[in-house]
């Protein structure tokens, strides 16, 4: 308990409120290695239980996907990659851009994992997170390979409705997306924008799927994790935004429209990428 009452809880004093939380995730990360158990000793820098990373301001700027391959494989899009860590779905790479450095850290699927994801990176000094996604595409306008940056995300996913209540919108930094909108388009023209659904859904159950009624009212894409990360940084103030590539559109499944791998994806992606990394480092 001795780090409760430390004043750096990363998070600044005016988020007192999630210590409690911070200091059970740690207090149970202390007992599960040596690399825990010697950060706990250093106060101001104990290493976040789950991505493994110490608060440092180099990791004011970062790049989340899903995926730990993808991560790795951005990262060498930049100067002097390294790998930081690799814990469960979390995997971190560090590298540079114009002498910038940013941070590249995978979230895994899902909304739960993803938070816990963000809340960690932002309590190791994130300022600027802009998610790199796959997503399905709703309307018959879009196809395989487009990119949306979501202008805001319905929360359909159960972790942001246990961060604030549900009338808040899930909405992106705004100044952060319509720099990222601008240079996403510049390099890739078929990008749209638009309201996206974050679901916690992947395969269809019993109930009837909500899909075409999101459809029918406008919205561009569905995926898994953006409403949780917009939640997660309008609680912390730190500004969110992302660029999803469209790899299929779940209505039309059956009709073949779904082609995830990553030679359909790699384009987009890497144009994703290239705006992301444009826009982290003007905005820095
Ligand atoms: O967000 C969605 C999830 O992370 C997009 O792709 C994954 C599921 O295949």
């Amino acid at each position: 308990m001795r780090i409760a009452t430390s004043p750096d809880r990363g998070m600044g004093r005016k988020n007192a409120r999630f210590d409690s939380r911070i200091v059970e995730s740690e207090c149970f990360g202390r007992f599960t290695g040596l690399k825990i158990g010697v950060s706990w000793i250093s106060v101001g820098k104990r290493m976040k239980t789950h991505i493994r990373l110490e608060r440092k301001p180099e990791y004011a700027n970062v790049i989340t996907c899903g995926s730990p391959e993808r991560a790795e494989w951005f990262s060498g899009f930049l100067d002097q990659p390294k790998v930081l860590e690799r814990n469960r779905e979390y995997h971190s790479f560090l590298g540079k851009k114009d002498g910038q450095p940013i941070l590249i850290l995978s979230h895994g699927v899902g909304s739960a994992g993803a938070a816990i994801a963000f809340h960690e990176v932002i309590d190791a000094g994130a300022k600027r997170i802009i998610r790199i996604g796959t997503a399905g595409g709703l309307q018959d306008h879009t196809g395989i390979g487009d990119l949306v940056v979501p202008s805001g995300a319905i929360r359909q996913d159960g972790t942001s409705k246990l961060l604030l209540p549900v009338e808040y919108p899930a909405v992106p930094n705004f100044a952060l997306t319509m720099a990222l909108m601008k240079n996403v388009k510049s390099r890739h023209p078929n990008t749209h924008d638009g309201v996206i659904l974050t679901s916690d859904l992947f395969y269809p159950g019993k109930l009837p799927s909500d899909l075409a009624f999101h459809r029918d009212a406008g919205v561009t894409a569905v995926e898994m994790e953006c409403a949780t990360l917009f939640t997660m940084g309008f609680i912390h103030q730190v500004a969110t935004a992302a660029v999803v590539a469209l790899d299929g559109n779940p209505l039309k499944h059956q009709e073949g429209v779904y082609d995830p791998s990553f030679d359909r994806m790699k384009q987009s992606l890497e144009n994703a990428f290239h705006a992301v990394v444009d826009t982290l480092i003007k905005n820095a």
